[in-house]
């Protein structure tokens, strides 16, 4: 599946093109720019209203839902007869309820998978819910699943799966318009809807032929018809991490190189107010750093999602009733996943009856207990902070995000002094860069003061909207926190000392 996803993120990557609405999250590298002047543009490139929103989300869930539930399959054919899907006593505000108590904050359904099954009465298919005995023909999932959001004041978006098993004229023009028409009818008939989630795998239809997407065409309707929607994996404005595995790369920039042909046509003025996914490797450990923006024709904000299901499949089976990640495995996800600079994408499927299960229940309210342990107090706080050069330092331990400490002038490196209240116990670090004017941070050391020496306790290369950093347990009064490069003056939102609840 992964393989499937890259490949076609590879084909798609080449044809993106779109109005962007807000500000501009790219910069044009001209032939002649030079490594300073490149590395001053990569450090303002920022995030889009839209992509800086879902950023801060952090937790978001997925739940994937439909006739494979009910066929116990990963990958359904196209061929199932809807009367096989009756959740009974589905029940979307236990979904919601349990995803919110467990600290996320936005859910995505999946309306449609692979199999061509709508989760909605859709006007243009007779594959979905209003054949099956549910309801009597007459539910509608994602409603149900939207209302939830909304009364609970989580977000909501869909996954609509591109590749499609049973629509007829798959693998012809006429499929692009029913796939638009079927936006149409998700993205206006809920309210709000925040992120359109496009899957890569595009395999053959009912009559063996493979679909052009019209992927240009698809993203200018969604746009229009919600514009502070995100658009993710085969879209703009989020990348697929590269792995299913719920654990990102260690250097993540947001800020990576974009597609050159795409480049090429604004700097000859023939596409203006456009912005561009980059094309090219996805998967490797380093997509963004000094080494990678040298050579290239324009650098985009994209920033990545890890994508992890609780159990080992997307869809529920009840074989697998006992192989739920458990609260510390989720803890570790969240780690390698959040805390390294992206945002978490939780699958947690509900089951025949159309509730979530006993099991998953149980584990994300442990994850949970677990976080809030972890990360009540900040052991940082009130400490006496003091920089060889920078302003506002208090700001990096007021618990907000929009206050930040910066170095003075030109500084792109900084010593930052912190004298803890009294000796604390901790073994994780936080950070946050103010990534509103740019991710910029290359490399930085935390030490504590041992005697009268210092002593390294944990090391890194980017930290973007947040780096977490677990190291072995050291009691100390004393830390600094070194930033040994960046690409501008560093601008760091929070710092934070932990301890590891278990
Ligand atoms: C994959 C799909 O093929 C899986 O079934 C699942 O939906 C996952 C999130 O993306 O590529």
């Amino acid at each position: 599946m992964q393989t499937i996803k890259f490949i076609a993120a590879a084909i798609l990557c080449s044809q993106l093109s779109f109005a962007q609405t807000d500000k501009e999250n790219y910069v044009l590298i001209k032939p002649g720019d030079t490594e300073k002047e490149i590395l001053d543009k990569a450090a303002h490139v920022t995030p889009s209203t839209r992509q800086l929103r879902w950023q801060k989300l952090e937790l978001t869930t997925f739940f994937h839902f439909g006739v494979n539930t009910f066929t116990d399959r990963e990958w359904g054919e196209g061929t199932e007869d809807p009367k096989i899907f009756n959740p009974e006593k589905l029940d979307a505000k236990q979904w919601v309820k349990t995803i919110k108590d467990a600290g996320f904050k936005q859910v995505i359904i999946t309306a449609k998978h692979h199999d061509g099954f709508c989760l909605w009465p859709s006007k243009y298919t007779n594959h979905s819910v209003k054949s099956s005995p549910w309801k009597n023909g007459k539910g509608d999932v994602v409603k149900e699943v939207a209302d939830a959001c909304r009364q609970m004041g989580i977000g909501f978006g869909v996954y609509l799966s591109p590749w499609d098993r049973n629509a007829p004229m798959y693998g012809t023009p006429a499929y692009n318009d029913y796939f638009i028409n079927q936006l149409s009818e998700l993205l206006t008939r809920y309210g709000r809807v925040d992120e359109v989630w496009f899957d890569g795998a595009n395999g053959e239809g009912p009559n063996g032929k493979r679909q052009v997407y019209d992927f240009n065409r698809w993203y200018s309707h969604i746009r229009k018809l919600q514009p502070t929607a995100t658009i993710a994996i085969m879209g703009p404005d989020v990348r697929w991490v590269g792995t299913e595995s719920g654990y990102g790369r260690e250097m993540e920039w947001s800020v990576v190189p974009a597609d050159e042909n795409m480049m090429e046509k604004i700097a000859g003025g023939s596409q203006k107010d456009v912005a561009y996914a980059p094309t090219g490797d996805r998967m490797g450990t380093d997509l963004g750093s000094r080494e990678k923006i040298r050579n290239v024709k324009g650098l985009v904000w994209y920033p990545a999602e890890t994508d992890v299901s609780i159990r080992p499949g997307w869809f529920y089976h009840a074989k697998e009733d006992n192989e739920v990640k458990t609260p510390a495995k989720l803890m570790d996800i969240y780690f390698s996943s959040v805390g390294h600079n992206s945002v978490l994408l939780l699958n947690i499927p509900p089951d025949k009856h159309g509730l979530l299960s006993d099991n998953d229940v149980k584990n994300l309210k442990g994850f949970r207990q677990l976080l809030d342990k972890t990360f009540k107090n900040n052991l940082a706080k009130g400490a006496l902070i003091k920089s060889t050069n920078g302003i506002n330092s208090k700001a990096l331990v007021d618990g907000k995000y929009d206050t930040y400490f910066i170095t003075k002038g030109k500084d792109s490196s900084t010593s930052i002094n912190l004298i803890l209240t009294a000796a604390k116990t901790f073994d994780v670090l936080s950070l946050q860069e103010n990534i509103s004017v740019g991710q910029r941070i290359e490399n930085f050391m935390l030490e504590y003061k041992d005697g009268n020496s210092w002593k390294p306790l944990a090391e890194g290369t980017t930290v973007g909207y947040k780096r977490l950093i677990r190291f072995k347990e050291v009691t100390a009064k004393e830390v600094r926190l070194r930033i040994l490069s960046s690409r501008l003056n560093p601008a760091l939102s929070e710092f934070g000392l932990y301890k590891l609840a278990k």
